[in-house]
């Protein structure tokens, strides 16, 4: 497991490229991938696959987050994703476990989960920063104003990015608090979490303003609603992956941490583009 630790730190994974999060839900019902991956054999492979399109670690989520989902039990989110991050432990692939619940993250850390991805940022679960200080694991915190079934009603805001930006730091100040270590923590603008398309836009506009909080910064624009317009009229989200890429570059020219994204692929070659562009050439 040392070597999945180095690869997730964020100072040492930075190399000529952001981190790719690879999206693996194991879910009956994301809006995109839902149902797919819910048989352990078959999340694997698409785990498998996601590493050799270059992702730097994948992320296991088994509670949909897509607009208007219900919160599960814990116990059946813990029963989905447990049996694959073993699996895709065993196998050295890097992993994070995408949760909004402390029980299971602790029960990730317990069985080697390095990385806890928290759409809340620690708010859905009073339990989530002390567990996460206690097992020492990094930490994705993102915006977020309330559960999938209410915050469509939430996506309110006088100036989006002054709010996002003074959330996220108040975010921090809790898990200082709590002890969790400053370089474990990365942080999210919560993409379509109580935001609009004009919200996302606006927030990916000022990414050098949420950078200038002092932490890495994640972006998890893939597939979502706010990239429909980019594609046909009733296309499949996964149409949405040539925006995402875009995004993904763009992004990476703002100097973003890392992407979360469903499909590595066309992100991972969006980024060799990128560095082709920024390297200016090799006799130059
Ligand atoms: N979005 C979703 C789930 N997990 N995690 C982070 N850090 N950032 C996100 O924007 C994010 C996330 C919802 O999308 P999905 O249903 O495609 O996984």
């Amino acid at each position: 497991m040392a070597s999945g630790l180095v690869r997730i730190r964020p100072a040492a994974i930075r190399r000529d490229r952001p981190v790719i999060v690879g999206v693996l839900n194991v879910t009956p019902d994301s809006f995109s991938d839902g149902g797919k991956f819910t048989r352990v054999d078959a999340a694997v492979s698409h785990a498998v696959a996601l590493r050799d399109a270059g992702a730097d670690f994948v992320d296991v989520g088994g509670e949909s987050t897509r607009p208007g989902a219900a919160r599960i039990d814990p116990a059946v989110e813990r029963k989905r994703v447990l049996p694959v991050l073993k699996a895709l432990i065993e196998r050295s692939i890097p992993v994070s476990v995408d949760t909004m619940n402390a029980s299971t993250a602790r029960a990730a850390a317990e069985i080697g989960v390095l990385v806890v991805n928290d759409v809340s940022g620690g708010l859905a679960d009073p339990d989530m920063l002390r567990t996460v200080a206690e097992t020492g694991v990094h930490y994705i915190a993102s915006h977020w104003r309330a559960p999938s079934d209410t915050m469509d009603d939430e996506a309110v805001y006088k100036n989006v990015v002054v709010e996002v930006r003074n959330a996220l730091k108040a975010r921090i100040a809790e898990m200082l608090v709590w002890g969790i270590s400053p370089d474990k923590i990365v942080l999210d603008p919560g993409l379509g979490f109580a935001k609009t398309a004009d919200h996302n836009w606006a927030l990916l506009k000022a990414l050098p303003k949420l950078e200038s909080i002092g932490y890495p910064l994640l972006i998890g624009a893939s597939r979502k609603r706010f990239l429909a317009p980019f594609a046909d009229d009733g296309a499949p989200s996964s149409e949405r992956d040539f925006a995402t890429a875009v995004v993904s570059a763009l992004a990476a020219q703002a100097g973003v941490w890392g992407v979360r994204v469903h499909d590595v692929a066309s992100t991972a070659s969006a980024f060799d583009v990128w560095s082709a562009w920024n390297s200016g050439g090799a006799n130059a």
